[in-house]
């Protein structure tokens, strides 16, 4: 008998789940995937992954997979060709823009795909259409990140790369749950639990991580200014402050000291006892190097920039920032939400954060665009996008996102999507979103193409071809030239996700020396990277910030209740997160036997004086009621959540999508909906027989 079959092939790209950016091979036999293995030579992730990482082939191969074009008639798809729905797509598009301006177009794009194919869209949104109606999931995720960041260190990214944990003497994690979320740096700070670090986690929710902290302090939710506001009162107060670093590196200092001086006994506000505060403030104050870590806990509420900006004074203050082991670190979540901010996939900036209210800038992007009349304000944000679907919006394009299932308030977000005069989904699956589309165009999978993400540490990793999408489906990229030139346009002329990395690179200085050749190795790069000599950044802020100032920014920073808190009516406070073995609306994980194996169900954590109280036993359905809607979910009774808190996973759809009840309250800075904090009342539900 001879073997027909093709050699086993391994191809070294980059995990298509969260921010980590681990590497990995994909396993490649007879031109399909059969598995995954570790790549040992990448240094964030050393041959280890997460069991989202080890499953992320199942997808690629599924049955499921949108494999042509589909054109909705009267009510249902039929299957089109490329011309069909591409000409469709540029003369509706045209056709809007024509007839209602730039401003009644919307662009979502993908935090899941490639720089290149990130960068293109918002290109052709521009070009096209002089709309800066574009925005990412950062907005939903590491938005007040970015804004706030911004402000107070002159850059919007993670500080420090990941290693780096490890220089810490102290890692204080706020609102972050790694060990699920971000698995790969959660193994980095059980590294150095071993290595005798110190592990402070502040989390309203007695976490999977929490259970390494030497220091857990538990708060109630949404009171972050006011604990860390608190923890700066005690540190100035038993002058542990780096007087020197404030001094030469930072202004504001003074309204800072002003505003905390009123946070001396925040018990009332937070639920923690001075006493507990002043000693988190003395371990913090006295690390000779501490990192702070932070993520969702912290972003995704009506306070998310004031909360990024406070914890920016609190390593200000000990002059914890531009050294080893140092750092304010956002764990950004999506495989590329760091790339598609960088990419300019963002309604105020080109790429690099080159900003379009600018003349100077916005005449030289005209210039090496080839273009004239580029907008300068500032454009719709992802839910503003939503809101104004039917006026002045008419026509989206939808790409690689879900929001029927990610965004607040569903049923607000289907009845939107419904006044649209013409939306286009582009998608590898059939999604809760794609439904409402008047056309779905099908995309390559991260394993059916070439390109590079971005993690959240700016590090620059590749993504290359492994097996041929299913079908008629085709890279992102090309279908945005394809459509480009159906367009008219000019300066898409791309072959390659290379040609297009190569535009990137000319119009993006803080990138311009980043060629494909200097990723090849697992090491990479690390933006800022101006010059083809220039050795990378893995650690910002060194001698001075990126201000225009070159100063860190100190604010005085009151402390604001949530938009919608607890009452009679509906007395729990409901947060949302994450749970290890599924990734946002499933339309991957869900379909990785395992992973759907470990979870099936949606859940929400209840705690036991609660269950008790109202009867709800662990594993009994009940259902969440609020102002927007109402959900159904397994209950696990726990004390991992206090009296009156909830947490529901976010991973479902149908009537167990936590989204049926969240806030669309916005975040004034960063335009961040109140993911995190909504109020419901719990039912238990009796089972008809
Ligand atoms: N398995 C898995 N991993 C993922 C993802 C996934 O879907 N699944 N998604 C990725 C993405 S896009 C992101 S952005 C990250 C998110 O990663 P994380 O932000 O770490 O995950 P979450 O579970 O959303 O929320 C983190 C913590 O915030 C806490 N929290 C809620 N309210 C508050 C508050 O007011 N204060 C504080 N201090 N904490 C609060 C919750 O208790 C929770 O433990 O994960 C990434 N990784
Ligand atoms: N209540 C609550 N809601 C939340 C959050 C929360 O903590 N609580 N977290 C928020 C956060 S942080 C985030 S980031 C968002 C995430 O929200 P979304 O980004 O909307 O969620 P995903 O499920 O990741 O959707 C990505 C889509 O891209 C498709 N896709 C993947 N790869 C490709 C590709 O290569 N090409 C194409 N064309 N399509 C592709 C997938 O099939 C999927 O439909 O959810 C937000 N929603
Ligand atoms: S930690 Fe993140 S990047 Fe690494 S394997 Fe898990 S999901 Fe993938
Ligand atoms: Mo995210």
């Amino acid at each position: 008998m001879t073997d027909t079959s093709e050699k086993l092939r391994y191809v070294h790209t980059t995990c298509p789940y969260c921010g980590v950016g681990c590497g990995l091979n994909l396993v490649v036999s007879d031109g399909k995937l059969v598995g995954v293995e570790p790549y040992k030579r990448t240094p964030i992730n050393e041959g280890k992954l997460c069991p989202k990482g080890m499953t992320c082939w199942e997808f690629v191969q599924s049955p499921d997979r949108l494999t042509k074009p589909l054109i909705k008639k009267n009510g249902e798809f039929v299957e089109a060709t490329w011309d069909e729905a591409l000409d469709l797509v540029a003369s509706k598009f045209k056709e809007t823009y024509e007839n209602y301006g730039p401003k009644s177009l919307g662009f979502q794009v993908s935090c899941r795909t490639p720089n290149e194919e990130c960068y293109i869209m918002q290109k052709l949104a521009r070009v096209a259409f002089k709309t800066n109606n574009i925005d990412n999931c950062a907005r939903i995720c590491h938005g007040p990140s970015v804004a706030g960041l911004s402000l107070s260190f002159g850059s919007g990214a993670a500080t420090n790369p990941f290693e780096d944990i490890l220089n810490a003497d102290v890692i204080f994690m706020i609102g972050s749950n790694p060990i699920e979320a971000h698995p790969l740096v959660g193994r980095r700070i059980v590294q150095a639990k071993k290595a005798g670090k110190t592990i402070i986690v502040c989390d309203p929710r007695y976490t999977p991580t929490a259970r390494l902290a030497d220091h857990y302090v538990r708060y109630n939710p949404s009171t972050n200014i006011a604990l860390i506001n608190s923890i700066m009162y005690w540190i100035i107060q038993q002058n542990l402050h780096d007087k020197e670093f404030i001094e030469k590196r930072t202004t504001g200092f003074e309204e800072l000291k002003k505003t905390v001086e009123n946070y001396a006994d925040v018990e009332s506000i937070t639920g923690v006892p001075t006493e507990r505060i002043k000693e988190i403030a003395q371990i913090y104050g006295s690390a000779n190097n501490a990192v702070i870590i932070y993520c969702l806990g912290i972003t995704e509420l009506t306070t998310g920039t004031d909360n990024v900006r406070s914890l920016g004074n609190l390593a200000m203050l000990t002059g914890n920032v531009g050294r080893p082991g140092t750092g304010v670190n956002p764990l950004r979540g999506q495989n590329n939400v760091q790339g598609a901010c960088d990419m300019g996939a963002y309604p105020n900036v080109y790429s690099g954060y080159q900003k379009c209210e600018d003349d100077t800038i916005r005449k030289r992007m005209e210039e090496l665009w080839g273009v004239t009349g580029l907008p300068g304000e500032y454009g719709a944000t992802l839910v503003e996008q939503i809101n104004q679907c039917g006026d002045p919006i008419r026509a989206m394009y939808i790409f690689a996102l879900n929001p029927v299932v990610s965004y607040p308030d569903s049923n607000h977000v289907m009845r939107s999507l419904e006044k649209l005069d013409f939306l286009v989904v582009q998608d590898i699956f059939m999604t809760e979103t794609a439904k409402y589309a008047d056309v779905i165009l099908p995309g390559a999978s991260f394993a059916e193409k070439d390109g590079t993400f971005t993690s959240g540490e700016r590090r620059l990793n590749r993504v290359r071809k492994a097996v041929e999408p299913p079908g008629e489906a085709r890279p992102d990229w090309e279908i945005f030239v394809d459509l480009a030139h159906r367009l008219g346009l000019k300066g898409f002329d791309f072959n390659s996700p290379e040609d297009i990395w190569n535009d990137v690179r000319r119009v993006t200085p803080s990138m311009a020396g980043i060629s494909y050749e200097r990723i090849e190795k697992p090491e990479s790069l690390h933006w800022p990277c101006p010059t083809v000599e220039h050795p990378g950044t893995p650690i910002l802020h060194r001698e001075k910030f990126s201000s225009p100032d070159g100063l860190g920014h100190f604010f005085g920073i009151d402390y604001r209740p949530p938009a919608e808190v607890a009452d009679e009516e509906y007395p729990f406070t409901l947060m949302t997160g994450r749970l290890l073995f599924h990734y946002h609306t499933r339309t991957q994980t869900g379909r990785a036997k395992i992973l759907n194996h470990e979870v099936p169900e949606a859940y929400v954590q209840i705690n036991t004086e609660d269950a008790v109280r109202l009867n709800i036993k662990n594993g009994e359905k009940i259902r969440l009621r609020g102002r927007r809607g109402e959900a159904e979910a397994i209950a696990r009774v726990t004390d991992e959540v206090g009296p009156g808190v909830l947490m529901m996973t976010m991973h479902f759809s149908g009537k167990g999508s936590v989204n049926q009840l969240t806030n669309t309250a916005l975040d004034p800075m960063s335009k961040m909906p109140e993911l995190k904090h909504s109020a419901v009342a719990v039912e238990k539900i009796t089972e008809v027989q």
